[in-house]
């Protein structure tokens, strides 16, 4: 048996996803006639408590043709130095958007009202003008941390009163949202604009969705279309999207008790460490503590016993469960540990 921990983008569809996906309706999405894509869209907006929808092929698109809507060439984005649209997306705001990202470095990820409050730039011709701040939640570098909503909601205020904009990179706001108890459209209220993932926890092969007002929607649709998402019978993979938020968004929990058992185990164990207080959802980020061993070595080991996970830095592995993952997958994973 193969324990596959690197990712739950790792995921394949179940047989009734699968079912689901092949009698889909569906249309040519490029002229809105998808019904299958139009519910999708329809029913996830409604769910985040925004006007509309937009599907696209990826959670690095949603954010780029988010970040495309909301800036114009020359302005200035602030963003958490380990967030995945400035650490995992390629460079895309320079080249698709023409802006210029801040970084700030944040604790986990998390940035606070005061760190950003700070950052804004005054109105000055030598500084480019602050358009636009995101935040990431779950946080994936900050090993799967909720983003505390106390925190989101003084940002708020202060964009506020700066006339800033504020998008979330929402890929894994599913697994928030079950582990807080604090419903979706609680978590997205603060913000313009929310991408999120179908690909991720909730096991969809395929798809991203952004949401937000009307206006922003029109031009994320004509960013999307200039970055060539645009798609035809997209209902075909919509299907497994729209399965997936209607059956695998409560077993989320399944997946956070399971991460929190495997942290638990490997923390006891000489040699790794985990942080315990960052084990709040699905992804354990753990530190290689022995010298002798790199967080690369460490996987290779791994991988030889069939349990497969990624080095994320020198020190730092990860590991993430999700619906291909069951109690038996993480005692094995426990049991490869204690023997490494
Ligand atoms: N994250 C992937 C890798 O790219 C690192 C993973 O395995 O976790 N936002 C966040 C917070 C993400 O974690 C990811 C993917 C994305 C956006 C991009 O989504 P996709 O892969 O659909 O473009």
């Amino acid at each position: 048996m193969i324990v596959d921990l690197r990712s739950d983008t790792f995921t394949k569809p179940t047989p009734a996803m699968r079912k689901a996906m092949a009698s889909a309706e569906v249309g040519d999405d490029i002229f809105n006639e998808d019904p299958t894509i139009n519910r999708l869209q329809d029913e996830t907006a409604a769910m985040l408590g925004k006007e509309a929808g937009l599907f696209v092929p990826s959670g690095h698109m949603g954010n780029q043709a988010a970040i495309y809507a909301h800036t114009q060439r020359g302005q200035e984005v602030i963003v958490d130095e380990n967030a995945h649209l400035f650490y995992y997306e390629s460079g895309a705001p320079a080249l698709l958007s023409g802006v210029q990202l801040r970084t700030l470095p944040g604790r986990g990820g998390i940035m606070s009202a005061a760190q950003i409050e700070a950052a804004i730039r005054p109105d000055n011709i030598h500084f480019p003008p602050t358009s636009l701040i995101c935040i990431e939640n779950t946080l994936n570098r900050g090993g799967g941390r909720i983003y505390p909503l106390a925190e989101i909601k003084a940002i708020r205020t202060l964009a506020d009163s700066h006339g800033v904009k504020m998008h979330l990179d929402g890929a894994r706001l599913w697994n928030a949202a079950v582990a807080s108890g604090i419903p979706l459209a609680e978590w997205a209220a603060p913000f313009d604009s929310v991408s999120l993932c179908f690909s991720k926890g909730l096991g969809a092969p395929v798809g991203s969705i952004i949401v937000g007002d009307h206006v922003f929607i029109e031009k994320a649709h004509r960013a999307r279309k200039i970055f060539g998402g645009g798609m035809r019978q997209s209902g075909i993979i919509g299907a497994g999207a729209l399965y997936a938020i209607r059956h695998h968004m409560d077993r989320l929990s399944e997946d956070h008790v399971r991460a929190r058992r495997l942290a638990e185990a490997v923390d006891k164990i000489d040699g790794i460490s985990v942080d315990m207080n960052s084990v709040e959802t699905n992804i354990i980020i753990m530190s290689v503590t022995r010298d002798d061993m790199s967080a690369e070595d460490m996987s290779l080991q791994l991988e030889k016993r069939g349990v497969l996970m990624f080095a994320l830095g020198p020190k730092m592995l990860r590991a993430v469960t999700h619906l291909d993952v069951d109690d038996e997958g993480i005692d094995k994973a426990i049991a490869v540990f204690r023997e490494i």
